[in-house]
């Protein structure tokens, strides 16, 4: 959620200007994770103070305030030393204002600057002892109890470093939280840790690094004697270097590959161009040293190209994207199907009880589009699960069920926590996740990495159909063995090899979904009606077009219409049917046939050349025909097509629809 970008140079001389220009291009890789507000620190010319920037809505705004106020600073020296800290804030304590807008800051002098993404559950408790001890607070956010807590600490112990000073914070700290904190105390310093929330460093070096991991330093219990750091790290012998802090890799891309993901409860911290990684306390599985990893990720991939929206090229990009995540796992030749990534937990997870899938929004209903297929694959109970309300059910888990954690970002907050609710209940945990390195990601036992590449627009699009397509492999995988399964088996992967020409045939269907969404587009609502294998194409298509164009909209499950919702249907409702050539096609032409009877006027989706089908209706889109459990992948980029446009048409913010976050690392 949010973004958190900070940047160091040390002995890389950079005029103030090109710092800011710096933090400005890393806030407007963030943009698309969604925020309400933004702002910058740095230096103050003569190094003794801070100056910060702040606005309330988007990036841009923030541009132009930092343009008219440092008009002047083209003519400015460079500086060998500096460190800037950046933030864009998805407001959860406190309206979206400039006040509230982060860096929060300890006092009027900037002591200490913060910027934070996540919540401090117990900030309450903190601000009333603060208050206690003078502090006045001038936001409502639950930030400003980081700065000012840092800021009395360093008050009561001043010969603390900074890094201790944090690290004594945080133990006070509950929640979740990405920080980054700048100091007037300390300059040329910068500290960074995490707690439920991405964040990674990057470095920048001319030459080559000295190593590939970074020693993790323990330290002792805060407050007690002071601790002193042994072996602090140096990458270079000329050390001349770059750090960047990030919430996403997308906003360090451009400068380096060379990253460090940070884990929970590590403490960062820059001194003299030197990071070092520290923790309080040393667990029995903790590796010795935080490994710098290479990002595969090509700027391009960030990059919007000749689209106009990420959101149209991720839903264009889906031809492709579904090639990338069946590449050098399955096999057309010879039919078969193998996934790395779980490959050694087979046999485990063939002995299991039953598999759960977990996920939330578009993940949770990749999960129920292929819950059919690997219950006939599988031939085990599969159950699907929404994480928060799997949560809150305290639902029992087994040591022998095996629990599936579904997540574009791999950061979701409710998807995490149903996690490590799983894993301490002994299950099996296998993360299929699209951003490697990310918290779901490291936390599983195995995996599968969907390999969509980077997904930009908020709403999620070819993360859908790369998840449903590893779920779908995974239950290839199963069943490799099942006599009784090989014909069904081959249809399937002989389906799978056909998908990308598939789904060029249904993107070149945008011009008619076009003409299809300038007739809906004034309407309230959207009626999205299908069954079997479609019915997550009902709820993710329902799904897009309320996040997207803010119009109601309700994926019906076909079999339930005469339960209820059938009195919506008349002759003004939009709906939309699903009715392929599949086994429930009868069940969906009875639904079509209640709607007509009630002079509805359904827009069809069905399969080319089905004229018995389309005669029911003036509006058709059709999609080619495929193996029946494949058919959600293309009927549901019509409804990916169709929410995009009605948005353009309303005038919506189509990367950044209002209220939402790519990247939901609250609960
Ligand atoms: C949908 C949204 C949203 C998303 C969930 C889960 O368009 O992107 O529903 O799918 O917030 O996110 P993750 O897949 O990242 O866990
Ligand atoms: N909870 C903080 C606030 O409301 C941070 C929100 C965020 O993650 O951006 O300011």
């Amino acid at each position: 959620m949010c973004g958190i970008f900070a940047y160091l140079n040390y002995l890389t001389p950079k005029t103030r200007h090109e710092v800011l220009e710096l933090l400005v291009r890393g806030l407007k890789r963030l943009e698309y994770r969604g925020y309400d507000s933004a702002g910058v620190a740095i230096d103050s010319a003569d190094g003794k103070d801070m100056v910060l920037v702040k606005r309330s809505g988007q990036v841009k705004k923030l541009e132009e305030a930092i343009a008219e106020k440092f008009s002047d600073l083209c003519n400015e020296e460079q500086i060998d030393i500096h460190c800037g800290i950046a933030h864009t804030r998805w407001a959860t304590h406190g309206v979206p204002s400039e006040v509230n807008a982060h860096p929060q800051r300890s006092d009027d002098h900037h002591s200490f600057v913060v910027v934070h993404n996540g919540i401090i559950t117990n900030y309450k408790d903190v601000k009333t002892y603060l208050t206690m001890h003078g502090y006045t607070f001038e936001s409502d956010t639950d930030t400003e109890i980081i700065a000012k807590l840092i800021h009395h600490l360093y008050k009561q112990h001043p010969q603390y470093s900074f890094r201790e000073l944090v690290e004594q914070v945080i133990q006070q700290l509950e929640g979740a939280f990405a920080v980054a904190i700048k100091s007037k105390h300390f300059p040329g310093e910068c500290v960074a840790s995490r707690r439920g929330s991405p964040l990674l460093v990057g470095i920048k070096t001319k030459t080559r690094l000295a190593t590939d991991h970074i020693p993790i330093l323990y330290g002792k219990v805060p407050l007690l004697p002071r601790t002193e750091s042994t072996s602090e790290f140096m990458p270079l012998e000329d050390k001349q270097v770059e750090y960047f802090f990030a919430s996403d890799a997308a906003a360090l891309i451009e400068h380096t590959n060379r990253v460090i993901y940070l884990e929970d409860d590590d403490v960062a911290a820059v001194k003299d161009g030197a990071l070092s990684i520290h923790r309080l306390k040393k667990c029995l599985d903790d590796p010795h040293a935080r490994e710098i990893t290479t990002l595969k990720m090509e700027i391009q991939e960030i990059m919007k190209g000749n689209y106009q929206y990420f959101m149209q090229k991720e839903i264009f990009e889906q031809s492709e994207s579904v090639v990338n995540t069946m590449r050098g796992r399955v096999n057309f030749e010879n039919g078969t199907v193998t996934l790395g990534g779980i490959k050694d937990y087979i046999p485990e997870i063939k002995r299991c009880r039953r598999l759960m899938l977990i996920g939330c929004g578009t993940s949770y209903h990749s999960a129920v589009a292929t819950r059919q297929l690997l219950e006939e694959l599988t031939e085990l109970p599969v159950m699907v699960e929404l994480a928060s309300d799997f949560l809150d059910r305290n639902t029992p888990i087994f040591r022998d069920d095996v629990c599936f954690f579904i997540s574009q970002s791999g950061e979701t907050a409710d998807t995490l926590m149903a996690l490590r609710y799983c894993k301490q209940r002994g299950a099996l945990i296998v993360g299929i996740t699209n951003t490697v390195g990310s918290s779901i990601c490291r936390e599983s036992h195995c995996g599968v990495h969907i390999n969509a590449g980077p997904e930009i627009g908020v709403a999620s699009t070819k993360a859908y159909t790369s998840q449903f397509i590893s779920l779908v492999m995974f239950g290839l995988v199963m069943s490799e063995d099942r006599i009784s399964l090989q014909q069904r088996r081959q249809e399937i992967i002989k389906g799978l090899a056909g998908l990308e020409s598939a789904i060029r045939k249904v993107l070149k269907l945008d011009p008619l979904v076009l003409e299809m969404a300038k007739d809906l587009y004034q309407h309230k609502s959207l009626l999205i009606m299908g069954r079997g294998y479609n019915f997550a194409t009902c709820l993710e298509g329902a799904l897009k077009v309320k996040e997207l164009t803010y119009m109601h909209s309700e994926g019906i499950m076909a079999g339930e219409l005469k339960h209820g919702p059938l009195a919506l249907v008349d002759d003004s409702m939009p709906v939309l049917m699903i009715i392929l050539r599949d086994p429930v096609y009868a069940k969906c032409m009875n639904a079509l046939q209640q709607v007509t009877a009630r002079e509805g006027r359904p827009i069809l989706i069905c399969e080319e050349g089905d004229e018995e089908t389309k005669s029911f209706s003036s509006r058709a889109l059709e999609i080619p025909r495929i193996v029946d459990c494949l058919q959600g992948i293309l009927t549901v980029i019509p409804m990916q097509l169709l929410s995009y446009h009605i948005a353009v048409l309303r005038g919506c913010n189509v990367d950044c629809p209002r209220n939402l976050a790519k990247s939901v690392t609250v609960e």
